[in-house]
């Protein structure tokens, strides 16, 4: 099973997380999630066990190990690009998803980032969230076929 990095925004802003949450758990179907911590309501209000070294650390280790990094981008949060910037250097692939409705206009340095290949940047509404992760995992599948002899 593949394993999935997922990003959203903890410090920058709670908002969405029952949001993430649901994300988390339609990527189910295609991998295991690594930051599943990422949906949990609790997660920005509680203190945390590990220090911020251990937690950046931790998740560094997750990022290189991770195939597929998917990220809700709609609110700004300084980890979610620092961890989308820090996976474009390791080669991952990667889906922003920007939520159409969130009145916000998504930074360039992050739509600049689309190529449709390695990295894909969607505008969405969460009920086309299905059929847009089935078409990243299944074009993710198709290039690792295409790849081998
Ligand atoms: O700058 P932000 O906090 O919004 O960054 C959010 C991103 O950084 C997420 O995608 C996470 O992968 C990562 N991240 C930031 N803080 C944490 C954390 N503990 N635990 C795990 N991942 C994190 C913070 C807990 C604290 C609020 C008590």
């Amino acid at each position: 099973m593949a394993d999935i990095y997922f990003c959203g925004s903890i410090r920058g802003g709670r908002q969405d997380a029952e949001l993430y949450a649901r994300v988390i758990k339609m990527l189910g179907e295609y991998g295991q999630v690594l930051t599943e911590h990422v949906g949990h309501k609790e997660i920005g209000e509680k203190g945390d066990d590990m220090d911020e070294r251990e937690i950046h650390d931790r998740n560094m280790k997750w990022l290189d190990q991770a195939e597929f990094v998917v990220a809700e981008v709609s609110q700004p949060s300084l980890g979610v690009g620092y961890e989308i910037g820090q996976a474009v250097n390791m080669e991952k692939r990667i889906l922003c998803l920007f939520r159409e409705s969130c009145g916000r206009s998504l930074s360039c340095m992050i739509r600049g980032l689309h190529n449709d290949q390695s990295v894909v940047v969607k505008d969405y509404k969460e009920a086309d969230l299905p059929a847009i992760l089935k078409e990243f995992f299944s074009e993710a599948n198709n290039g690792v076929e295409a790849s081998q002899p």
